[in-house]
């Protein structure tokens, strides 16, 4: 199965709003299990936690995360919506697939839940009170809503990340 291109920061792809699924009654239609299929792989293959479809230019609403250490829990989230969102914050340091080479603290909620079909096509509610798993379901919930970590840094870090990637790109195609 094909690798899939992951889009770069600030790449304008990246903030666009992803569009809900269309799921019909007979479960997931065999487009749809092929992204997800690629998605994992591509995920497993950049040694990532998490991936919207946003990243891979696919502007609908899925995610996949594998949170394990044993890299064989994978989640799937078709249509994701958080149905809570705990009072309790943390600030975690986060990276993105997006934005190579950058981590950076994010003040999140530490628990979250998340009501979302998975890969049967199955709606579910997933509460994350793994610190991890509910900062990775809501990073990746930003990118479906064309929003990236970044954003929440100040202009000044923006900016030289900005800088710092465009300069690598340029070398890269020289
Ligand atoms: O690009 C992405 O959306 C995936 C991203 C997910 C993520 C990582 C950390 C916090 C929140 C969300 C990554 O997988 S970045 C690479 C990575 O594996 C990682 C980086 C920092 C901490 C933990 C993992
Ligand atoms: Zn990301």
């Amino acid at each position: 199965m094909p690798l899939l291109n992951i889009l770069r920061y600030p790449d304008p792809r990246l903030q666009t709003v992803a569009k809900p699924v269309a799921l019909v009654g007979s479960g997931i239609e065999p487009r749809l299990k092929r992204l997800i299929a690629d998605m994992l792989e591509t995920m497993y293959d950049a040694n990532g936690i998490g991936l919207a479809a946003t990243q891979v230019d696919v502007h609908e609403r899925v995610i996949v995360i594998d949170v394990s250490e044993t890299r064989d829990q994978a989640v799937v989230l078709i249509n994701p919506e958080l149905i809570h969102k705990s009072a309790e914050t943390l600030k975690g340091e986060e990276g993105c697939l997006s934005v190579p080479g950058i981590y950076d603290g994010v003040e999140r909620a530490a628990a979250v839940t998340v009501r979302a079909a998975d890969e049967h096509g199955q709606v579910r509610d997933l509460a994350a009170t793994d610190p991890t798993l509910a900062v990775c379901i809501q990073h990746e919930m930003d990118h479906l809503m064309g929003k990236v970590f970044v954003e929440y840094l100040s202009l000044l870090k923006r900016t030289r990340i900005k800088a710092k990637l465009n300069k690598e790109l340029r070398e890269a195609s020289r």
